[in-house]
């Protein structure tokens, strides 16, 4: 979704193969062994696999909607906050979300680790639009699909919440044009085809 996003927005022209994770094409693998999507090839061979490195690659090619230059605060802030994200957040979700995948874990204790995380979030979405300031930013679209996986393992408890900020930042972002175009469903990609022209 992230890659998805700041190449949406970049406008720069793609070819997208639609993956199917149980059944990883051989081509994603050989390119990039690890087996995770995203994975992006540039034009010259070089191979970009993690979300956060495909939005910089776009964005700083064409970032029309300044997401990489905050109305408030800075980049290095963004990476900072992402960083949390990507690091205990996820760590914490991944958990909450499938405690059946780990040993010994209990799903609603790694939901409660992160509430002071997330009310930090709201504070911010209560001063402002976005986390950055009344636009969009590089934040905004790197963080919302965690918290979107978060809300929705136990949505009446997420909507339970005194979010109200969190809540709308979320749902504005679900019911954008932005969303609606990287949420289309393509067909999976098979060897000797072509992909899709995206965005
Ligand atoms: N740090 C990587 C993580 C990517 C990742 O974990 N992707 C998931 C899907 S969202 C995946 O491909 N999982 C492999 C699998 O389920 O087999 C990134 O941000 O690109």
């Amino acid at each position: 979704m992230r890659a998805r996003l700041a190449i949406a927005a970049s406008a720069r022209p793609c070819e997208l193969r639609e993956v199917v994770l149980r059944n990883k094409p051989q081509a994603m693998l050989t390119a990039s062994p690890k087996g995770t999507v995203p994975v992006l090839i540039d034009t010259d061979g070089k191979v970009v696999d993690q979300s956060l490195d495909i939005m910089f690659w776009a964005l700083e090619q064409n970032d029309p909607g300044l997401w990489l230059t905050p109305q408030q605060g800075t980049l290095q802030a963004m990476q900072a906050l992402i960083g949390e994200c990507d690091g205990p957040f996820k760590h914490a979700l991944d958990r909450y979300k499938y405690p059946q995948r780990y040993d010994d874990v209990n799903g609603t204790d790694y939901r409660d680790s992160v509430v002071s995380w997330l009310a930090d979030l709201d504070k911010r979405l209560t001063a402002s639009d976005y986390l950055f300031g009344n636009r969009p930013a590089l934040a905004d679209m790197a963080i919302a699909p965690f918290v979107r996986q978060f809300a929705h393992t136990d949505k009446d408890w997420f909507l339970a919440q005194p979010w109200a900020g969190l809540t709308r930042w979320l749902q504005a972002w679900m019911q954008s044009d932005l969303f609606e175009r990287i949420m289309h469903k393509y067909p999976p990609w098979q060897e000797g085809m072509p992909g899709q022209a995206f965005p």
